[in-house]
């Protein structure tokens, strides 16, 4: 039996759905998702089997006119990915269309003219009428030569099967990757880190989700079976500290405790989490921050 595997990176606007369609393609939450933009930082990896197939899907942070180091180096990350993949997917949302930001994707992706394949997948169909589908699906299509067209609801799972099975196919043959039962290669460190930073920016108002970064510092294994999770937070300023303590520690409490609920789950066992917050009005400057988010601190040189 020929068996395949490849690359699928899944790119589009902020808040397009691409770390739901992770999630829904890999059966399992690897990627954190808020209603919120710019929630994805980094390139997540999540492995899906289809028949013979492992589709290593790469989730990335949205792409948009960055203005920040932190937000070019995501940016870049996001555009690399693309260009290690198989296959690019093209994330968009139904409801908003063909927007200027659709447009300086379609523009970028001519002119990297790589002859790589490109899919379309226009999601959240739950939320318009089949009449501007089909209208969308036409002016996408005369704006650029996609090898095929998906509508999908990456959060109601519907077409997300039929996108699998085509990626599958269009993957080159070779050998697997990863083992059958992997779902991702994040480690544990990250993914921690990264649930308690989706609580933050559930839970957190304007600028300060963007503003903060947590990182694992600890991970303790116990002989009771449990673990003991430290991690820090670091923010901008002084205030930002003060709102994310809350009044007697309610809101850092509150955070906390849905963070490690989400790990207790995923783990399937007793976690022990500990949070702590760190003002370090330079944290966005800091290499080092980068290197923990998995991003490259050079790619955010103006
Ligand atoms: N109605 C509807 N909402 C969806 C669908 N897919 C995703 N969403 C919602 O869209 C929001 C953004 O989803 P994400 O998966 O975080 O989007 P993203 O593209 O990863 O966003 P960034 O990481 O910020 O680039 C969340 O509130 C999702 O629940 C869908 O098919 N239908
Ligand atoms: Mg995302």
């Amino acid at each position: 039996m020929t068996t395949r595997c490849g690359f699928v990176a899944l790119i589009g606007e902020p808040n397009a759905g691409k770390s739901t369609l992770l999630n829904a393609m890999v059966g399992a939450k690897v990627s954190i998702v808020t209603h919120k933009v710019q929630t994805t930082r980094a390139r997540i990896r999540g492995v899906a089997l289809e028949g013979e197939s492992q589709i290593v899907f790469v989730d990335t942070p949205g792409l948009f006119r960055p203005r920040r180091r932190l937000d070019r180096a995501m940016v870049a990350a996001a555009w690399s990915g693309a260009a290690d993949a198989d296959v690019v997917v093209l994330l968009i949302e139904a409801h908003r269309g063909l927007t200027d930001g659709v447009r300086a994707i379609l523009d970028t992706l001519r002119e990297r003219g790589s002859g790589q394949t490109v899919a379309l997948a226009i999601n959240k169909i739950d939320r318009v009428k089949s009449e501007t589908l089909l209208a969308l699906t036409q002016a996408m299509n005369e704006t650029f030569p996609f090898s095929e067209t998906f509508m999908i609801s990456a959060d109601k799972g519907y077409g997300v099967d039929d996108l699998r099975k085509w990626l599958a196919g269009a993957l080159p043959e070779g050998p697997w990757l990863y083992p059958e039962d992997q779902l991702s290669d994040l480690p544990m460190r990250m993914i921690a880190a990264e649930m308690t930073r989706e609580k933050l920016t559930l839970r957190l108002h304007q600028e300060l989700p963007y503003q903060l970064t947590v990182e694992t510092e600890s991970w303790q294994e116990r002989k009771d079976g449990s673990v003991r999770v430290d991690q820090m937070i670091y923010v901008a300023r002084d205030g930002h500290k003060g709102i994310l303590l809350g009044k007697g520690g309610e809101t850092i409490k509150a955070i906390s405790q849905a963070a490690r609920a989400e790990l207790e789950e995923f783990l399937g066992r007793k976690v022990h989490l500990f949070l702590q917050v760190k003002v370090r009005p330079n944290w966005l400057e800091e290499a080092e921050r980068y290197s923990e988010m998995g991003l490259d601190f050079r790619d955010g040189n103006g």
